[in-house]
């Protein structure tokens, strides 16, 4: 089965709670827990709020197409918090929860709802960080 990488946020409440409620639910409702990274604290990226983050990057196995993975991981976002992700005119805003698919097995999707790759991952250390902590390094050939 495909094997995908999400990232999970939060900067409201009780953070790491949040974030270990929404490993339970994906591996539950999304696809089976393979890893998960050490968590990353930073400040917001994209805009000013006293409240930093906590990330951390997991890998799943899933069944799910990405679509399919994308509705499941915005209704467990629901399911932890009702609040809205954005301002109305459309800027970060703090969040309880979110989960973002970083990758989907070596899969590229491009449409206005979702892209994968992830398209702002190279530009985000709570991203790269933890995704680079459950990727192997390529095996060197030997000969
Ligand atoms: N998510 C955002 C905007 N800014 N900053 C950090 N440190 N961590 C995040 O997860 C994050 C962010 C929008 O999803
Ligand atoms: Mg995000
Ligand atoms: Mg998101």
């Amino acid at each position: 089965m495909p094997i995908a990488h999400l990232n999970i946020g939060s900067n409201q409440g009780d953070r790491q709670g949040n974030i270990s409620l929404a490993v339970s639910l994906i591996d539950k409702q999304a696809g089976h827990v393979l890893a998960v990274s050490d968590p990353v604290e930073s400040p917001p990226w994209g805009y000013d709020s006293a409240n930093p983050f906590i990330n951390v990057g997991i890998n799943i196995d899933t069944s799910l197409t990405p679509f399919d993975l994308l509705d499941t991981l915005q209704a467990i976002e629901r399911q932890i918090s009702p609040n809205p992700h954005r301002n109305p005119d459309g800027t970060y805003r703090d969040r309880v929860i979110d989960i973002d698919i970083i990758l989907y097995g070596d899969v590229h999707i491009t449409t206005p709802r979702l892209t994968i790759p992830h398209p702002l991952m190279h530009q985000r250390p709570f991203v790269l960080s933890p995704l680079r902590q459950l990727t192997p390094p390529p095996q060197q050939r030997t000969r």
